[in-house]
């Protein structure tokens, strides 16, 4: 799918700013709060969570639906255009209605979804709403459950049910993150041409110095097309009239990852015009390396969020500038998008400014839900779904050269059932594949568990691990921690397969100080990074560091949980803890390629 761009042949306009808001009151579709004024509404900021926004619980706690409303007008001079109504992302469901008609529906809080509504508008004022919908279940990703307790919340269940007062429907995460709701990325309206460019697929390789550079350009309709190349420096060094084809450009500047350049296509079809960036770079597991234009890539980085103050998990580009230049003040290079989608513009950012990240679907929460009675069956999940957030996934991000990897899953149960989590995940595996023109590596991210029963992180191109021994197991004790993970590690290396940390990390409360390090302290959090990485740097497979977390972030209310997930190096506001900075002198020596000689 296509970014919204403006240009001399399409229009944009973006919606964000207040929105009228209202909860549901448990009879908002009945009372047709869709068509109609909203009996009784707030001011809501867009895009962003609303559970932060108000002083009171029943925003944070909200379950349920809510509606925004939004008057909208079109200018008489787009009219003769399509209109198309986009939406960077919804948490978790969505039904958007114009003037009380639906005009789509979108199941899934973190990839974008749009509709022509080009014959729904009407002259002047139209009412659009957008109803919301934060529930999570055994149908949806991220799983929630059905009812019962929270593995990371304090709610724990039963004694009758606590002497049947019954639980009440609560928001019972199975995964360790707030789940923050709401209108969470830019509402755009754009147009195109009635015949219009569809979408863009770019794949490149390299010989010897050259570029190359295959493409199709999907298009409606049978209008003249015109590509140029341009170089970074806007030079057109390539140019064609054919909707598909490969092209080759001599002495290529490649996409690295600190070394980012970027190329544009050009595209000029009938009265449309899209430009599309792209990197030229290849990437490739061979053996137990992890190949970025033909050489051995060492992943320094963390798993994130998209998290902070007042805004939860709505798009702040501030946040996505600061961050990224506290990742290059690091020396870290890539980070993964646990456990969701990223918007579309950190992933542009990454472009930008050479980050390599590895691409996570929402596919978390899927059995590590030790209360549960069938803690595997894999049948209860809504497999087609995973599908689809694969598929839409690498639609969105196929063109990016900061995505060098696919994660399908993160820390799904593969060790009760191994067979049952094999058959599963292998499939999805494949599908991976085949959606991406790229054919870049595919990997599940698995949890600290009974390793040896596991087959299905074997069958992935990269093996990708959460690991805290140092924390949840021999927690206090880095001594035994490090032996543990050792002995771990040397049954990983007879797999032959390049091997990554995706998690390792201790909640640390900033400005907690032992002489001699304690849990939670920032000299405990310090030392076990040094433990842990000194096991790392004797395993000449592995491929990546990469730590949890970024920054602290919020997440459930729990007894394990004080104010959040504390593991930041940073904290919620960005302030280093002595992690970081040890973190980034190690980081300033590993190089970007070549780090393990073998
Ligand atoms: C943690 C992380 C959590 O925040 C992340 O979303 C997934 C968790 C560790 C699971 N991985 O708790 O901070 C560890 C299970 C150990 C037995």
């Amino acid at each position: 799918m296509l970014y919204p761009i403006l240009n001399d042949a399409r229009a944009l306009i973006d919606l964000s700013g207040l929105w009228k808001f209202q909860m549901d009151n448990g009879h908002g579709f009945q009372e047709n709060w869709m068509a109609e004024p909203l009996p009784d509404p707030e001011w809501m900021a867009v895009p962003a969570s609303y559970n932060d926004q108000k002083e009171n619980v029943k925003y944070r706690d909200h379950y349920g639906w809510v509606f925004y409303q939004k008057e909208i007008e079109i200018p008489g001079t787009m009219l003769s255009q399509r209109i198309v109504l986009r939406f960077g992302s919804v948490t978790q469901k969505a039904k958007v209605y114009l003037n009380g008609k639906l005009i789509c529906e979108h199941v899934g809080g973190f990839l974008p979804f749009e509709a022509e509504i080009t014959n729904a508008l009407i002259k002047g004022k139209n009412i659009l709403c957008v109803a919301v919908d934060n529930k999570v279940n055994h149908s949806t990703l991220p799983v929630g459950k059905e009812s019962g307790s929270a593995f990371f919340g304090s709610d724990l269940p039963d004694i009758e049910s606590v002497r049947r007062m019954e639980h009440k429907p609560a928001n019972l995460p199975n995964f360790d993150f707030f789940n923050y709701a709401g209108i969470h990325r830019p509402v755009k309206i754009y147009t195109t041409p009635q015949s219009y460019i569809k979408d863009i697929s770019i794949v490149t390789d390299l010989e010897e110095k050259d570029g190359i550079v295959q493409y199709a350009v999907e298009c409606t309709g049978n209008e003249k097309i015109e590509i140029r190349i341009l170089d970074p420096q806007g030079q057109a060094v390539a140019e064609t009239e054919e909707k598909s084809g490969s092209l080759r450009i001599p002495n290529a500047e490649l996409w690295e990852p600190g070394h980012p350049r970027l190329y544009t296509a050009d595209i000029r079809y009938g009265e449309d015009h899209y430009t599309q960036k792209f990197g030229i770079r290849t990437v490739k597991v061979a053996g137990d390396k992890f190949l970025i234009n033909g050489k051995p890539f060492y992943f320094k980085g963390f798993g994130k969020h998209e998290d902070s103050a007042f805004h939860g998990r709505g798009l702040d580009e501030v946040l996505n500038v600061k961050d990224v230049s506290i990742i290059h003040w690091l020396h870290a290079n890539s980070f993964r998008t646990s456990h969701y989608p990223y918007s579309e513009e950190m992933m542009n950012l990454c472009d930008e400014e050479g980050i390599v990240v590895i691409d996570e679907v929402p596919a978390v929460g899927l059995s590590v839900d030790t209360y549960e009675k069938d803690p595997i069956g894999f049948g209860k999940y809504n497999g087609e779904h995973h599908k689809e957030v694969i598929r839409d996934l690498i639609e969105r991000d196929k063109n990016h050269p900061c995505v060098v990897m696919w994660s399908i899953a993160n820390e799904p149960n593969t060790e009760a059932q191994p067979k049952a989590a094999y058959d599963y995940f292998k499939p999805l595996y494949d599908l991976a594949h085949k959606c991406d023109p790229q054919n870049r590596p595919v990997t599940l991210v698995i949890c600290q568990n009974d390793y040896v029963k596991d087959i299905t992180a074997p069958a992935m191109d990269v093996v990708c691990m959460n690991r805290y021994y140092g924390w949840y197991l021999y927690g206090g004790d880095l001594e035994m921690a490090k032996k543990a993970f050792a002995l771990e590690m040397e049954y990983w290396k007879k797999t032959g397969k390049p091997v990554m940390l995706t998690e390792y990390g201790a909640d640390t409360v900033a400005g907690l100080h032992s002489i001699v390090p304690g849990m939670f302290s920032e000299e405990y959090q310090m030392e076990y990074y040094k433990a842990m990485n000194e096991v790392l740097d004797e395993c000449p497979f592995v491929v990546g560091e990469q730590l949890w977390n970024f920054a602290d972030f919020a997440t459930i209310q729990g007894l394990m949980r004080v104010d959040g997930n504390k593991k930041g190096i940073l904290t919620r506001d960005r302030k280093p803890k002595m992690a970081a900075h040890y973190c980034r002198n190690r980081w300033k020596e590993i190089p970007d390629f070549d780090y393990k000689k073998s």
